[in-house]
This record gives structure tokens, C-alpha cells and sequence, in this order.
């Protein structure tokens, strides 16, 4: 019997009616109803008097279905609007009891469910995932002391120091409000008017205007707590604590032109990439990693823990990976858990605490609050992708949208009525208690000195990236300061870079076409109240960066594998069997994918007559969504390949993107064709060559090909090519 969703045969034929009939008969059970469980016997037409008469007020489904749908959008998130998420579990490499008291921390056989939200912060909900812009790297695990929400990002540190400046970070980097422009970018003078008067926000800048801001994929990137939590044992010892998500894939970027590009091509690149990983099986894998500090070393070191927008090098605290976290099921529905799970840093859990930083602390609040406007009501917690595996027992009472059905008449604390339940569970019985901090001080506002040094951690960062990083982000300084249109806002930026390092200030003004003016930032920081002391704003001048950290550079992550990456072939009519089939066992040994790509859709004929489906034609797909470009020989193949601008234009482009691209036999010609020639004169038939990632050879060397091919794309990128005369592209 036929099952509801299969498709029904074109036409009229008979076997169409016997489908069609199939088809309701296994759908017995699921007849369209109203929402009050009514069976409906007519979805096409609404209640009217009459054939061509009015549609009456009576209709209820007509009523009830389109005010549903009126009412089918919520509010999206304020920040964090673009978002996917997937579930999965997080399992501890061994007890963590010395440290940390934590449930889900002691036990390495078990395995806490989390869901996990990958954002990006600034664009709407149907925004590129392709932006420049930090990403959001939420993570919800369902412990049973209750839900533990370690909220983070992609960067280790933030823009600003306190709280209260977010609404004006935020203000600034959304588009500009008279006239909804710029989407999902930071290009635009009211964020860099704000971020020239913020000399804090200096080290995330740098971090946003390199390519962790354009990430390969959610699967490739790090992901961090930002702030300095607490961990604390059962004996009641405390430590401090920054966390981190080490990506086993390593952590991989795209380059700008290519991130704009796919913004056109493929928008829900990155959602698309997690689901497909997910569905293949391909599961993201990420080791949570701590970096613990005594509390008695809290003040040892030059910036202040509680500043967020310093982190800790792991060069001077090594980060020890504690446990692992895999994803590996893709929501049922998007809407009821990826949009409507709430997140919140307060979500807590016994042995992991607050530290005083102050944008956490303001965050404590702003969490619950978003999610009253956002989910509308105070029950947000009752929606099922929000619920606690743990027992949830309190006076809570009402509101809008309760699903629990409290019974008896106790609502209130202390009681007999009720045998004085739910009582306080206490300590021993491993109720959550505040870390008693030692605390007594002047009500102020005001931060510490050492917040104030806001340029020495923007150096360590700058001369920690290697040469292509480095280049990068000058490139992305000057498109974005590039799209600023106010001359006194691009040179305030400029006096800033200049603190932080003097040559890339000048390599961003030399693109800028102006002069890096003379001063230093600082005083221009109007920030501070009327009657505050100028000089008591002042940024501390950089401190020479004495030890680099290359942990902060991607140029060393690991580069070994490239599983799941994906390989454009280039094919039409003819291609050579052989070399086809050589390249795409291999590919698939070492757990990539290899991808026909053809002028035109469907199937094409091999040179030995096989019938050869293809995966995209050329013109539904480009070279930006893939990781690398391999051409099979072939005579024809290739001929009909050279004749096609699109196709030429894939391999130049994969070219200017320094990805690994593999020629066999005649598929060498093309690259030839395709203007590679010009820049790699060596580009010719004949014996296994690898030169800047481009790797050619004959079908006697088939397997070498495929291997230097492989390790080519292991690099992923290869940059030497930058130091070339670029291809068109
Ligand atoms: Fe958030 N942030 N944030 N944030 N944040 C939100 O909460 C806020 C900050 C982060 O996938 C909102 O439910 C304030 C830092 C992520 O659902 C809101 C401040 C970090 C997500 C909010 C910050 C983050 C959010 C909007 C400054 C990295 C997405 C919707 C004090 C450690 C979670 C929502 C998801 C979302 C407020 C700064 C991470 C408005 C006030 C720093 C990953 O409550």
C-alpha cells in the first residue's frame, strides 16, 4: 500500500487513481482535523452563501487556520537572529572531581544530551550565514541536577568591558535605523563611529576582522566562554575557569571575496553544511577544554580575569581537553527547537559558578528578560526543547501559556498542607549554593586599572597570525573603513590601529588612499561622564609583546585529514573512466566527497559508454561551495569543458581562493586554458608536478595524483599563491 508522501504518478492514468486511493486509505488516521481535533472534510474552499456569494463569518476552520497563521512569526532574536542547531551528547574523559563538584563532569560512562545553537550575531533571521561577524556557539546540556548552559561565542573575547554598553554595540552594528541598510555587515559608519571612540573593543576587532570572522564551517570552528567562571568542588574549593570547544576537524576559514560570493550562491551555507554532515553520518565532534586558574593567581597576570575582552594565552595556562561532544541528530522542526530554545548563561549547574566580570553579570539579566518578549510569557521553560530532564518541583503558578497542570491547593513556601514540599533541598542533598566570595566594597561604577590597557592583547593578536592572516585582515580593514563614509571616523580608526601595531595601521591607510594621522586614541573616547577627569580614561599604551601565541593563529591547526570536505570534478560527455574513477575512490577512502559538475544537468556518457549521474550543473553551483576542483582526462570532456566560460571561471576562481586543484591527462589542458598558464608557466601534460596546491600528472600516475591531491586539500588552502599575479576571477 502506497504511504502518504510518496510521490503520485503524472497524468490520469489508472494507476494514478488506484495511488491516489492508496494514498487516503493509509492516511486514515491522519485526516486533516482543526486544531480541536475535528476531521475535516474540505481544505479547498471556504464557506460562502452561495457558489459566487460572500464567505461567511460561521467558517471556523477558514478562521482558526489563517489566524494561526497570522500569528505563526515571533519575535526574532534581538542579536543571534541566524541560527542552526543540532542535537547530540557530551561524555567527561574522566572524573573531574578534584576540580569541580559538577554531575555531568564525574562520570565518563555517561553521556549528557545537549543541543547545541551555532549564530551569527548581527543579521536578521534570513540573513547570509556568510557575514563577517562573530558567531554564536551555544550549548544546552541536559544534566540531571538540572539544565547547564554554557552560552559562548567563536572569539574568546568581546567588544566591550561592561554590560551597559551593549545595547550601544548593538545599535551601532545593526543597520543604520533611518534607513534598514547595511544587512548582516559591519561595514558601515555608525559602527565604526562607535568602535573608533572604543578603544576596548580593539582586540575582538582584530579577531572579527580575520578570517575566524568567515568560518569554513560551525564543524571548523573553536568555541569559547568568553568570560572567567568558577569551578568549585565538593570540599568548597574554588578555581577559575575559561572554557573552550576544540573543532576535531581543526579550525578552517574561507577568504572575504569567496564568503561574499557564497552569500549569493548558497546563503544557508553553513546551515546546509551541519545538516548534510549530519544526515551523512559525518558527526561534528568538539573536546571541551578548561583552562584552570588558582585563586590565589588571580591577580598574577597583566590584564584582569574579570575583563572580557582579554583571554588568557594558552601558551601561559595550557588548556587541558576534558571530554568530548558529538552532534549527531538534526532537529525534527526547526521553528519548535532551534527557534524557540532559550538560552541562558544563569543556567546553572552545582560546581560550575560566576566569576564578577561585568558583561557577564549584565547578562545574568538580560537573558530571561529577552525570552519573556521573544517566547512570550515567563513558561518558556515548558517548551519541549527548553524542559529539564531533571524533576522540576517549585511554586511557580500560571501564566501565559502553562502547560503543567499543578494539582493540590499549595502554592507558597513554608507550608504543612502540602508536608512542606517542595522543601530546600540544602547543601548535603546537592542544592546549588552560591561560592560565598569574600566582598566589601564602595558602591561605585568604575572598573580596574588593568581593564584599561586595551592594545597589548590587540598586538599579541595581530603579530601572532602569520603573513597571509596578517594580510587578510588589512584587506578586510580597508573594505570595511573602505564602506565608511565619513573621513574622521576612517582616521579615528586609524589612530587606534596605530596603537595596536604601527605597519598595519599604515598598509590599511595606504589602502584607504589618506595619511595615518599623528595622536593617540584616547581622549577621543567620549565615553566618559561630563564631569569625570579625562586622563582617568586614558588606555595604557601597548606593552611590547614579548612571547607570541600560536595558538591564536590558524596557520596551526591541525591539517591532516579532509574528511568531509568537499571536491568539485569537472566533467562533460567523454570523460575518461579511469582517471574518474581512480579520483573518486580515493576521495572517498579519505572520507571526502567527490561531486560531478557539468554543463548540464542529469547524466552524462562516459568515454567507455557508462552512464555517469552528475550531482550539479554548472549553473546551479560554483566553485565557492566546494573545497577543491579535480578535471579527468578525457579528450572530449575536456573540449567541451573549454568551451564553457563557466567553467574556466570555476577553476580560475578556485585558483584565486588558493584551493587544492588536480588535473589528470588532457584535464591538464584546461587548467591551461583557464589562465592558471599565466601564472604557473610550468602547467603542461606529463609527469606527477604539485606546485602551490596544483597538481598534475598522467594516468600512469593515477595513484600519486590522488595522493598528492589529497594531502593538497588537507592544507586547505594554500597561501603562497596570494604572493602571485592574480588570475581573473
Ligand atoms: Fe548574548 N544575548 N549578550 N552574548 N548571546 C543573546 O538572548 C547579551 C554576549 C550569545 O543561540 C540574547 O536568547 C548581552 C557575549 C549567544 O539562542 C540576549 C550581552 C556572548 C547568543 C543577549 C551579551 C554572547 C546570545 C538574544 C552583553 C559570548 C545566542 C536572544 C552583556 C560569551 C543564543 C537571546 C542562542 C543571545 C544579551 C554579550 C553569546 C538579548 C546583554 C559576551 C551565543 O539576551
Amino acid at each position: 500500500m502506497a504511504k502518504p508522501n510518496q510521490d503520485i504518478p503524472q497524468g490520469d492514468s489508472d494507476e494514478k487513481l488506484d495511488q491516489l486511493k492508496a494514498f487516503q486509505e493509509a492516511a486514515g488516521d491522519q485526516a486533516l482535523t482543526t486544531n480541536q481535533g475535528l476531521p475535516l472534510n474540505d481544505d479547498t474552499d471556504s464557506l460562502k452563501a452561495g457558489r459566487r456569494g460572500p464567505t461567511l463569518l460561521e467558517d471556523f476552520h477558514l478562521r482558526e487556520k489563517i489566524t494561526h497563521f497570522d500569528h505563526e512569526r515571533i519575535a526574532e532574536r534581538i542579536v543571534h537572529a541566524r541560527g542552526s542547531a543540532a542535537h547530540g551528547f557530551f561524555q567527561v574523559y574522566e572524573s573531574m572531581a578534584s576540580d569541580t563538584k559538577a554531575g555531568f563532569l564525574q562520570d565518563p560512562t555517561r553521556k549528557t544530551p545537549v543541543f547545541v545553537r551555532f549564530s551569527t550575531v548581527a543579521g536578521s533571521r534570513g540573513s547570509s550565514d556568510l557575514a563577517r561577524d562573530a558567531r554564536g556557539f551555544a550549548v544546552k546540556f541536559y544534566t540531571e541536577e538540572g539544565n547547564y548552559d554554557l552560552v559562548g561565542n567563536n572569539i574568546p573575547v568581546f567588544f566591550i568591558q561592561d554590560a551597559i554598553k551593549f545595547p550601544d554595540l548593538i545599535h551601532a552594528v545593526k543597520p543604520e535605523p533611518n534607513n534598514e541598510m547595511p544587512q548582516a555587515a559591519s561595514a558601515h559608519d555608525t559602527f565604526w563611529d562607535f568602535i573608533s571612540l572604543m578603544p576596548e573593543s580593539m582586540h575582538m576587532i582584530m579577531w572579527v576582522m580575520s578570517d575566524r570572522a568567515i568560518p569554513r564551517s560551525y564543524r571548523m570552528m573553536e568555541g569559547f566562554g568568553v568570560h572567567t567562571f568558577r569551578f568549585v568542588n565538593e570540599a568548597g574549593r574554588s578555581q577559575f575557569v575559561k572554557f573552550h570547544w576544540k573543532p576535531l576537524l581543526g579550525v578552517h576559514s574561507v577568504v572575504w571575496d569567496e564568503a561574499k560570493k557564497i552569500s549569493g550562491n548558497d546563503p544557508d551555507f553553513h546551515r546546509r553544511d551541519l545538516w548534510e554532515a549530519i544526515e551523512n553520518g559525518d558527526f561534528p565532534e568538539w573536546e571541551l577544554g578548561v583552562q584552570l586558574i588558582d585563586e590565589a593567581d588571580e591577580h598574577k597576570f597583566d590584564f584582569d580575569l574579570l575583563d572580557a575582552t582579554k583571554l588568557i594565552p594558552e601558551e601561559l595556562v595550557p588548556v587541558r581537553r576534558i571530554g568530548k561532544m558529538v552532534l549527531n541528530r538534526n532537529p525534527e522542526n526547526f521553528f519548535a527547537e532551534t527557534e524557540q530554545v532559550a538560552f541562558h548563561p544563569g543556567h546553572l549547574v552545582p560546581g560550575i559558578d560566576f566569576s564578577n566580570d561585568p558583561l557577564l553579570q549584565g547578562r545574568l539579566f538580560s537573558y530571561t528578560d529577552t525570552q519573556l518578549i521573544r517566547l512570550g510569557g515567563p513558561n518558556s521553560h515548558e517548551i519541549p526543547i527548553n524542559r529539564a530532564v531533571a524533576p522540576v518541583h517549585n511554586n511557580q503558578r500560571d501564566g501565559h501559556m502553562r502547560q503543567t497542570i499543578n494539582t493540590g491547593s499549595v502554592s507558597y513556601q513554608p507550608n504543612t498542607i502540602g508536608g512542606g514540599c517542595p522543601f530546600q533541598a540544602g547543601k548535603a542533598m546537592g542544592g546549588f549554593a552560591s561560592h560565598p566570595e569574600a566582598m566589601e566594597s564602595p558602591k561605585i561604577r568604575g572598573k580596574s586599572d588593568k581593564f584599561f590597557d586595551h592594545f597589548t592583547q590587540a598586538a599579541l593578536f595581530f603579530q601572532s597570525q602569520s603573513p597571509p592572516e596578517q594580510q587578510h585582515m588589512v584587506q578586510a580593514l580597508r573594505f570595511e573603513l573602505g564602506k565608511v563614509t565619513r573621513l574622521a571616523i576612517r582616521e579615528r580608526m586609524l589612530v587606534m590601529l596605530n596603537q595596536i601595531d604601527k605597519d598595519l595601521a599604515s598598509q590599511v591607510a595606504t589602502g584607504l588612499g589618506i595619511n595615518v594621522p599623528a595622536g593617540v586614541a584616547g581622549p577621543l573616547n567620549l565615553g566618559f561622564p561630563a564631569d569625570a577627569d579625562p586622563a582617568a580614561y586614558q588606555p595604557t599604551p601597548a606593552k611590547p609583546v614579548k612571547t607570541l601565541s600560536p595558538a591564536l593563529s590558524m596557520a596551526n591547526t591541525p591539517k591532516d585529514s579532509i574528511r568531509t570536505r568537499k571536491v568539485a570534478i569537472l566533467a562533460a560527455d567523454g570523460v575518461d573512466d579511469a582517471s574518474l574513477q581512480a579520483m573518486q575512490q580515493a576521495l572517498k577512502a579519505a572520507g571526502a566527497m567527490g561531486k560531478i559538475v557539468a554543463p548540464h544537468g542529469g547524466s552524462l556518457k562516459s568515454a567507455n559508454g557508462a552512464t555517469v549521474p552528475i550531482d550539479h550543473s554548472l549553473l546551479t553551483t560554483s566553485s565557492v561551495l566546494f573545497d577543491a576542483v579535480f578535471v579527468p582526462g578525457g579528450a572530449a570532456s575536456v573540449a567541451t569543458l573549454g568551451n564553457e566560460a563557466d567553467a574556466r571561471h570555476f577553476i580560475n576562481e578556485a585558483f584565486k581562493h588558493c584551493k587544492a586543484i588536480a588535473a589528470a591527462d588532457e584535464g591538464v589542458s584546461l587548467l591551461a586554458q583557464a589562465a592558471l598558464k599565466d601564472v604557473l608557466p610550468a602547467i603542461a601534460a606529463g609527469p606527477l608536478k604539485s606546485e602551490h596546491g596544483v597538481v598534475t600528472g598522467g594516468r600512469a600516475d593515477s595513484d600519486g595524483l590522488a595522493r598528492e591531491f589529497i594531502e593538497a586539500i588537507a592544507q586547505h588552502r594554500h597561501w603562497s599563491r596570494e604572493l602571485k599575479p592574480q588570475v581573473p576571477a
